[in-house]
């Protein structure tokens, strides 16, 4: 188990949507679920892709989808992107997930300390809750806080194929930017992710 303890408080030098670039950069047929609210625009600001589906709701839950998707298909990849805000509210999502440790799963955190979406309001991580922490002291295979690009490249590699369950925090710059929506309807998204991971067979079930 690997962590990197946040001591003193620092200022955020990221941008959410290079990381999530980065992150996403060269995906190849790894599934992608986004928590609601800026990373499922911050996903489709990186490409809309059949393999992602972003959460318009269901706060709280973005862990859950991912980890019941890696566990039905565990000879992919998935990753889970979500915001701090959204993560707080599931939290005990990271211990069920070190409970059933799928190896093919990481969960990565977008971390402006902030519920972006609604208005900017501090979250507790503003505080000093270490996210990173819990999910190692959850038991977590991985659990990194990372705060620069190095850190931000070396996820490509965990995500794609070091074995989970691994999460990461990474502390971005708490900043506005423009929607770029992914599709709005559930039923499409739902459909389309289906079709694209078990094939046109998949429309009937
Ligand atoms: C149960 C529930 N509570 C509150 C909201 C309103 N809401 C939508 S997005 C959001 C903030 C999300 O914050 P975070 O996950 O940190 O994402 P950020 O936009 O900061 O990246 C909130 C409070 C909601 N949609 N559902
Ligand atoms: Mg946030």
């Amino acid at each position: 188990m690997t962590t990197q303890a946040m001591n003193t408080p620092m200022k955020a030098t990221l941008h959410r949507r290079d990381v999530v670039n980065a992150l996403l950069a060269d995906r190849g047929d790894l599934l992608v679920i986004a928590g609601l609210g800026s990373t499922a625009w911050d996903i489709s600001a990186a490409g809309d892709h059949d393999l992602s589906f972003p959460l318009w709701g269901a706060m709280g839950s973005s862990v859950m989808i991912g980890l019941g998707l890696a566990l039905a298909k565990p000879e992919r990849r998935v990753l889970v992107i979500t915001g701090d805000g959204e993560m707080l509210m599931g939290l005990g999502s990271l211990a069920t997930v070190a409970v059933q440790k799928p190896a093919n799963l990481s969960v990565i955190v977008i971390d402006n300390e902030r519920y972006g979406e609604t208005g900017m309001q501090a979250t507790h991580t503003a505080s000093g809750v270490d996210l990173s922490q819990v999910a190692a002291g959850c038991g977590f295979k991985q659990a990194r806080l990372v705060t620069d690009t190095n850190g931000v490249e070396a996820l490509r590699k965990m995500v794609h194929g070091e074995p989970g369950p691994n999460f990461a925090q990474v502390k971005v710059i708490a900043e506005k930017i423009p929607l770029i929506l992914p599709p709005r309807e559930g039923t499409l998204l739902k459909a389309r992710f289906r079709r694209a991971l078990n094939g046109p067979s998949a429309d009937a079930q």
